[in-house]
């Protein structure tokens, strides 16, 4: 493999992904990213321009995406509309993209015979009981809630087609909530940094007892780096690191890193079908591509990013402003 169609590579986690190619392989990388609201060509400054091009372009815009697709050696699909909350707001734009966007894509790689890697997410899975030891492994149903989740289910359903009906060399990996630098501050953790950073209380939804399986966002990297190189064809991988917490847990380490009382947050309106609880079983990724994370201790990987807003202010002060405009008109 040497060239790499990143889609959605100006985003959170596909620059990340972008970054962590640069600093742990010779693949050169193509970024196919239509810069919406959440992306932004910032997140991949510094990067050597010899190793990196980024295309402004919109995925489901298939004059854009065949040449690309048919120049790469592998797509490492990123693209999407990510943010619950925006989905139930909107739900046009995640039809947009997760699918007519996927299926666009699928299409160019199915013409030219390129290898495929599709990034998902546990949402597909539904949700489980707060009091329920079981895990999502690549067995459970999906069983998806929201409009950003059933189109990203919708998107993993036509790529596992792609597979059988036209035996596109495809793999699919659905990752757990990610958290670490570059992350928009429409999403939980950096907005509530970036709110204790302006004197803002932080807002939980509800009674804050929902839990969310965090993995660092450098760990959802180096996985997806392994199944491309070593998953099998048609597999679905789950890609998570032990690290469950409930809401209320997580505002309150945030709290007590940026030196704030205990009880210094809001309880706000609970997000519609919010999903209870994500864990995920990532024992397949383990035991048969031999992986493992790298950031095992959360409070010091949340330190980091803290740090990383900190010192990063003019990057998300750009995004502040709309997106607690939109937190505004919802009542969150
Ligand atoms: P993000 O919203 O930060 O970034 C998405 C990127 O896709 C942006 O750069 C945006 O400009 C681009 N994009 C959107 N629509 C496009 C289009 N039509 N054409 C081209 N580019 C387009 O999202 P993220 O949090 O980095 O998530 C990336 C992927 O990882 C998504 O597929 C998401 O479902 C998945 N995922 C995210 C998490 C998480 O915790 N954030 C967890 C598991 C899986
Ligand atoms: O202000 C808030 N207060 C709050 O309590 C916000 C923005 C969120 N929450 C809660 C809702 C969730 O239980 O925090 C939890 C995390 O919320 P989000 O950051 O919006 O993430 P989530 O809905 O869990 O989805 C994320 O993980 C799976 C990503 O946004 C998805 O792209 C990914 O697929």
């Amino acid at each position: 493999m040497s060239k790499l169609l990143v889609t959605g590579g100006a985003g959170f986690i596909g620059s990340n992904f972008v970054h962590y190619v640069v600093a742990n392989t010779d693949h050169d990388v193509v970024v196919l990213d239509k810069l919406t609201y959440a992306g932004d060509r910032e997140t991949l400054a510094g990067l050597p321009e010899d190793r990196v091009q980024l295309v402004v372009g919109d995925i489901a815009n298939s004059e854009v995406v065949d040449a690309l697709v048919a120049d790469a050696d592998a797509v490492v699909h990123y693209a999407a509309e990510s943010h619950n909350d925006n989905s139930l707001h909107d739900p046009a734009p995640f039809v947009h993209t997760n699918l007519i966007g996927t299926f666009t894509l699928l299409e160019a790689a199915r013409r030219s015979g390129t290898r495929f890697h599709h990034i998902s997410t546990d949402e597909v899975y539904g949700d489980l009981e707060l009091d329920d030891p079981a895990k999502f492994t690549p067995e459970t149903p999906y069983n998806p809630s929201s409009p950003y989740s059933s189109t990203k289910a919708g998107s993993d359903l036509l790529v596992r087609a792609w597979v059988r009906s036209f035996g596109l060399e495809a793999t699919i990996s659905n990752c757990s909530n990610n958290y670490g630098p570059r992350q928009h501050v429409e999403k939980f953790i950096p907005r509530q940094i970036t709110n204790v950073l302006d004197g803002v209380r932080p807002r939980l939804y509800g009674a804050g007892e929902n839990v969310r399986d965090w993995i660092h966002a450098d760990d959802h990297s180096s996985a997806v780096l392994r199944i491309l190189e070593r998953g099998r064809t048609g597999e679905t991988y789950l890609i998570g690191a032990d690290g469950e917490k409930n809401n209320l847990e997580v505002v309150q380490a945030i709290l007590r890193l940026m030196g704030q009382e205990p009880d210094a947050f809001d309880h706000v309106k609970d997000r519609a079908g919010h999903d209870l609880r994500y864990a995920i079983d990532a024992s397949k990724l383990r035991e048969e591509l031999e992986w493992e994370p790298a950031f095992t201790d959360f409070e010091s990987g949340l330190a980091d990013t803290i740090d990383w807003y900190r010192a990063n202010e003019p990057w998300w002060r750009k995004q502040k402003a709309e997106a607690e405009a939109k937190y505004a008109q919802a009542g969150h």
